[in-house]
């Protein structure tokens, strides 16, 4: 099964093997893989090789550990498209899983200079603050904080985020989103955000930050949003 004159190190062939075995559905999702020792017997090599091959896979996010547990086999991410311009609600229905959200702080405030700049407020002008914690099939995804200038939705209050805040801006207040900026940075998960991400520190975080614009060029929203690295990988389109 391994072919020992190959340039390609053993510790890469045995993780190729097993990340074929995973994506062929050999160890289902949640399930433990086979222990070290029997890897270690199965390949014919050390357990320091085995050990190296499944810290990779565990890297890359195919596989978890818990302590005292085992190693288990993870789900594959969600691939998301950097495309269009598409809500979290929208984005986990295409692919047929069911979003939730929890507010977890909810404020009225005049916010920092940079905040303000992006969404054109004059001194003075408030915006909403909504925290939520976004899940898909109650699984945490993302922790999304969210900026909105009062002056331009003057009359929401806590409710009016419970559900989909694009589908509250499109229908109900029957305004016409149109475009956004991005930028996207890789970091380590901060403590607060792993409890409420549920991951334990140290673990790699997606950071994200959108502003959003209604058609006639107004921005209404500035969004930092905190995605786990390894339930998100994104894709885009490009062309030459
Ligand atoms: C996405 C957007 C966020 C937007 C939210 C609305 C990114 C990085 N962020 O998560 O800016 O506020 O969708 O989702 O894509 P909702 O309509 O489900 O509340």
């Amino acid at each position: 099964m391994l072919d020992k004159q190959s340039p390609i190190p053993i510790y890469i062939q045995i993780e190729e093997q097993l990340k074929q075995q995973i994506q062929q559905g050999d160890f289902p999702i949640g399930t433990t893989i086979p222990s070290e020792r029997e890897l270690t017997e199965r390949f014919d090599v050390s357990r320091m090789t085995v050990r190296q091959a499944i810290t990779n896979l565990v890297n890359d996010g195919l596989l978890y550990r818990e302590k005292g547990r085992g190693t288990f086999v993870a789900s594959p991410k969600v691939e998301q498209p950097l495309n269009g311009l598409t809500s979290f609600t929208e984005d986990m229905m295409a692919r047929g899983m069911v979003p939730s959200s929890k507010m977890i702080n909810f404020e009225i405030l005049e916010p920092e200079s940079d905040i303000s700049a992006a969404l054109q407020l004059a001194q003075g002008d408030e915006v909403y603050f909504v925290e939520r914690i976004r899940f898909a099939d109650d699984k945490p995804m993302a922790i999304e904080r969210t900026y909105l200038p009062v002056k331009q939705f003057p009359d929401l209050h806590q409710d009016s985020f419970k559900g989909s805040l694009y589908a509250m801006i499109e229908k109900d207040q029957q305004l016409t989103i149109s475009r956004a900026t991005q930028r996207m940075e890789a970091g380590l998960v901060k403590k607060e955000d792993a409890d409420l991400l549920q991951i334990k520190p140290p673990a790699a975080i997606l950071m994200i930050e959108r502003i959003s614009y209604l058609a006639g060029e107004m921005p209404f929203e500035v969004v930092r949003s905190t995605y786990r690295a390894d339930r998100y990988k994104f894709t885009t389109d490009i062309q030459r």
